[in-house]
Order: C-alpha cells, then sequence, then structure tokens
C-alpha cells in the first residue's frame, strides 16, 4: 500500500474491516460500496486470501482505508493462516462491517462472531448482504444493532449505508499531537537534524504533521537544527512556549534549552497521540534489571535498509550496553507482523511507529502486555538513557506529577 503526497497518510485514516464467512459477498459488498471492481468477487468459497486495502473518502467522515479479508470459516492449513491474518487486521480496525448471506443466515459461526464484536466493544454494522436471494432477519437479541439490508449484486442497499455509515461509526474523539499543548501566537521551536538519517529532500511526517497542527492552532512554528537552537532562542523576542525534538538530538537540546522553557520529543508526543505514552514508560522500569545475556528485541514497523549509523540496529544496542554495563544479546524484527512466540525476550524496543494508526499501535502494544513482556520504544528509551526523564514531560503537568519520581 502507497500514499502518494497528497493522500492523507494512512496512519490518519481510520481503518473500516470487512469480515464474515467464506462466500458471504465481502468482495461484492467492497466493490459495490467503492462503486469500483477491486476485489476479486467468485462463486469459489476462499477466493480473498490476502487482505485487500483501498483508500477511500465517505463523507461527512473524511477519508478511510477500507479493507477486505478471507472468511473467517476457512480451513484447512493454509486456510487456518489466512483466518490469522483476518484476525490480526480485525484487531487493528477502528470499524468492522460483518458481511451476513441471507440465504445462509445465522449460523452458529455468525452468533459467535456477533457476540465477540459486542464484547470486544468492537464499533461494527451487521450488513446482510444477498437480500435478493432470500428474505432474513437478525434475531430480536441483536435488533438494537446498528444493520443493514443490501445486494452487493443488484446495488440495492448500498447508498443507504454510504449515507448512514457516519451516524454509525463516529470516529473516535479527536486526539491532539500538540495542539492542546499551544495557544494562538505561541511560537513552538521544532529541532529536526538534517544528517545521514534523514530522508533526501523532505522531512518525514510525525514532523510534517505537528507542523500542520501548530499552523491550525495558530500558533508559530520555527524549525532548525540541534547546533542552531541556542541561536534561534537567543534570537527570539519572545520565549517560545516549547521545544520538540527529535529525540537522537535530546542531550544537546536539553542543555541549549534554558530551565524555564519546556523540551520534549516527538516520540513523546507521538506516543501520547496514539495512547501508548504511558505502557511504554513503564516499560523502562526493566532497564534497571537487566542481566547478562539477556535476550532484546528490536521491532520496526517498516523494512528498510539498515544504515551505517542505523539507530535500531547499531546505536540504541551500543547506547543499552554502556548504559546497562551488561552483555545483551539484540535480535531485530522488521515487518508487519509481530512474532507470536516472545516468550525468550526480557524487553522490546518498538520503533516510533509513525506509519501505524492509533489502533494498529495499541493492537501491537497489547500482544506486548498478553505476553507480560515489558516494551518501550526508540525515543523514549533515547531520553532516558540520556537522563532527560522527567524534564521531556514537563509539558503535561498531569504525567509529570505521577512519574517524576519513576525516574530517580
Ligand atoms: N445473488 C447474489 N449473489 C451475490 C451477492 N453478493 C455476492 N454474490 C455472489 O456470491 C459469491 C461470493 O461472492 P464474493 O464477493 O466473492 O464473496 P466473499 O465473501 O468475498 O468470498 P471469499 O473471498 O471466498 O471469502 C459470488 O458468486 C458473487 O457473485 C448478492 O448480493 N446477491
Ligand atoms: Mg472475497
Amino acid at each position: 500500500m502507497t500514499t502518494s503526497l497528497n493522500e492523507t497518510p494512512a496512519a490518519n485514516r481510520p481503518k473500516l474491516v470487512i469480515i464474515g464467512r467464506r462466500n458471504a459477498g465481502k468482495s461484492s459488498f467492497i466493490n459495490a460500496l467503492t462503486n469500483q471492481k477491486i476485489a476479486i468477487v467468485s462463486e469459489v468459497p476462499g477466493t480473498t486470501a490476502d487482505p485487500v486495502y483501498k483508500f477511500m473518502e465517505i463523507l461527512p467522515i473524511g477519508p478511510v482505508t477500507i479493507i477486505d479479508t478471507a472468511g473467517l470459516d476457512d480451513k484447512g492449513k493454509l486456510g487456518k493462516l489466512r483466518v490469522e491474518k483476518t484476525n490480526d487486521v480485525l484487531k487493528t480496525a477502528d470499524f468492522v462491517f460483518l458481511v451476513i448471506a441471507a440465504d445462509t443466515g445465522l449460523a452458529s459461526f455468525e452468533k459467535k462472531m456477533l457476540d465477540k464484536l459486542i464484547a470486544e466493544k468492537k464499533k461494527f454494522c451487521v450488513i446482510v448482504n444477498k437480500i435478493d436471494l432470500a428474505n432474513f432477519e437478525l434475531p430480536k437479541k441483536y435488533k438494537n444493532l446498528p444493520i443493514f439490508y443490501v445486494s452487493s449484486l443488484t446495488g440495492a442497499g448500498v447508498k443507504e449505508v454510504k449515507d448512514n455509515l457516519a451516524k454509525v461509526f463516529k470516529p473516535a474523539q479527536e486526539r491532539h499531537i500538540i495542539a492542546d499543548l499551544i495557544d494562538v501566537e505561541d511560537i513552538v521551536v521544532l529541532v529536526i537534524p538534517i544528517d545521514s538519517s534523514a530522508p533526501k529532500g523532505r522531512i518525514i511526517l510525525p514532523q510534517v504533521q505537528t507542523l500542520r497542527e501548530i499552523l491550525d492552532k495558530n500558533a508559530v512554528a520555527m524549525v532548525a537544527q540541534n547546533f542552531e537552537l541556542k541561536y534561534t532562542i537567543d534570537n527570539l523576542k519572545k520565549k517560545p512556549k516549547l521545544v520538540v525534538t527529535d529525540s537522537q538530538a535530546i542531550m544537546k537540546v536539553v542543555k541549549d534549552t534554558p530551565k524555564d522553557i519546556n523540551v520534549t520529543t516527538f516520540s513523546i508526543l507521538f506516543a501520547r497521540y496514539k495512547g501508548d505514552l504511558e505502557f511504554v514508560m513503564k516499560g523502562l522500569e526493566r532497564l534497571k534489571n537487566l542481566q547478562d545475556n539477556d535476550k532484546i528485541l528490536i521491532i520496526e514497523a517498516c523494512t528498510h535498509h539498515p544504515m551505517p549509523e542505523d539507530i535500531g540496529r547499531v546505536k540504541i544496542p551500543k547506547w543499552l550496553i554502556d548504559f546497562t554495563k551488561k552483555k545483551l544479546n539484540f535480535e531485530f524484527f522488521a515487518g508487519k507482523e509481530i512474532p507470536k512466540n516472545l516468550g525468550d525476550y526480557k524487553l522490546g524496543i518498538h520503533c516510533g511507529g509513525c506509519m501505524l494508526t492509533p489502533q494498529e499501535t495499541r493492537a501491537r502494544m497489547d500482544i506486548f502486555a498478553d505476553m507480560d513482556l515489558p516494551i518501550v520504544n526508540y525515543g523514549i528509551i533515547i531520553s532516558y538513557i540520556h537522563n532527560a526523564f522527567p524534564r521531556v514531560l514537563k509539558p503535561f503537568p498531569d504525567l509529570y506529577e505521577k512519574y517524576k519520581n519513576f525516574f530517580n
């Protein structure tokens, strides 16, 4: 899945996931909803093997990603793998369409799915498909659920789904990266080092998103590299409200920013935005009791070519060994699905996950929580190792009070 520069980044688009048993008409429904032939349809059960992603604009919700999946009743060895994949996608869903075919109706499989969605408090609606073939009504027990009757073949009822989707799917309450920390006309200094790890000719997505929120707030952003920070602050007539830095420059930034000006990092802003800041901060506790030969898993959400001074593969392992004075073993994993056998590891260190939606991030964190494996992220461990905590929490008074003694 690629995003052009003009599109809303995938990390900002709610994910709407279509599930149901094989042949229920999931792929037909996504095609009807988007008015495009994006997923293959056939009478052979098990046609869709891998999730199919489609960007779409649904007014007034805005841009979303719609995902077609393999049937959840698939069998056999490959079928089981497909079901696993569908379940993984389901965990990251912001909204679910459960497709039930009117002619096969509500068997125990569908009841189980419904009860699971209700128990997990997922936002979802029921799509009864193939109404051209049979009449069908949901049992009374489910009467209060949002339900749409459609034929993906004739197109009947599909418009109602589009027109009413915004009513049943209200995107999560608005989260802020920085907007709630600043006021109109405040000055924010962003520290963005341009070194060999910076992408050519541009700045990275979290920096762009932060800039955009500052502008939306009618505040002012100044952007400087780490060695120009002191010069920048010295030349401002007004004290900046906040300095936000790339975590890798935290040492210099903490040193060069006067004590009465708040400092934080992009990592902290984004962990807070995605809802996992406290969880990854608690992971830092594990650093106090690492032992020789402990295994540490470094996880990146995207695959990229490791660079000579790679942050995940080189710098963090080196800093961590220096910091703990222990012989530690590092293993690396990059990709969409996190390995499920995490029992061997003492600590996970995750990248910033700038391409992950908040729900995707939480689904990943749940895996670690389920395994009782402490997890931190790149930026947070870098700030911790370089003694920038609790200062970097100062802009968030509640968190600062709660955690100020945790870092002694
Ligand atoms: N009559 C009728 N047939 C439909 C309707 N929707 C889908 N079908 C047919 O049902 C069959 C299965 O449709 P798909 O869209 O491939 O179903 P799916 O749920 O994606 O199936 P898998 O990918 O195999 O899990 C195809 O032969 C479709 O033409 C409908 O509303 N009415
Ligand atoms: Mg399909």
